[in-house]
């Protein structure tokens, strides 16, 4: 299963413990397209391509992927534009938000829920998380998305 993970990047890395954690959950059920989403140097090592070099091969890995998870606590303009991208091309979302953060999540991503194939979980800990992302893979797989 090719999995691509959506995570803030210049709109703050604040929550990069947790997209490293999240990352190696999901690792469990595939491969991780974009793991260097939960790189700490990633600046270093992303500094050879250009913006649209990254764009670029961002929506290839994006086609690429069966499913999509995304945090979305930090609010990103990067991570909205891959989300809205994923469900143009009907792909299954998964949006991971953390309410004690004490800011309202986007409407556009809250009202896109279906339980179909977009799905928005609260979490605080790592088990909640943990149990979310194996209940998206497992009907992913019933639904034979992958
Ligand atoms: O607007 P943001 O930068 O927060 O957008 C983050 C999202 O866009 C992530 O989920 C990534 O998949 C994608 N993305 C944005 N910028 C990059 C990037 N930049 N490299 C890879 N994916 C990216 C290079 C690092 C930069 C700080 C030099």
């Amino acid at each position: 299963m090719n999995i691509y993970f959506c995570g803030s990047i210049r709109a703050g890395r604040e929550d990069l413990p947790i997209y490293q954690q999240i990352v190696s959950v999901l690792k469990i059920y595939g491969k991780v397209l974009t793991e260097h989403v939960a790189f700490p140097e990633l600046e270093i090592l992303e500094d050879a391509l250009t913006d649209s070099d990254i764009l670029e091969r961002d929506l290839r890995w994006l086609s690429e992927a069966h499913v999509i998870v995304a945090e979305v606590t930090v609010p990103s303009l990067g991570v909205g534009y891959e989300i809205g991208r994923a469900v143009a091309m009907n792909k299954p979302v998964l949006c991971l938000f953390r309410p004690s953060c004490g800011k309202r999540l986007s409407a556009l991503i809250r009202g896109s829920e279906n339980n179909r194939s977009f799905f928005v979980a609260e979490y605080e800990h790592k088990e909640d998380y943990e149990q979310c992302i194996t209940r998206f893979m497992n009907y992913c797989q019933q639904k034979r998305v992958v």
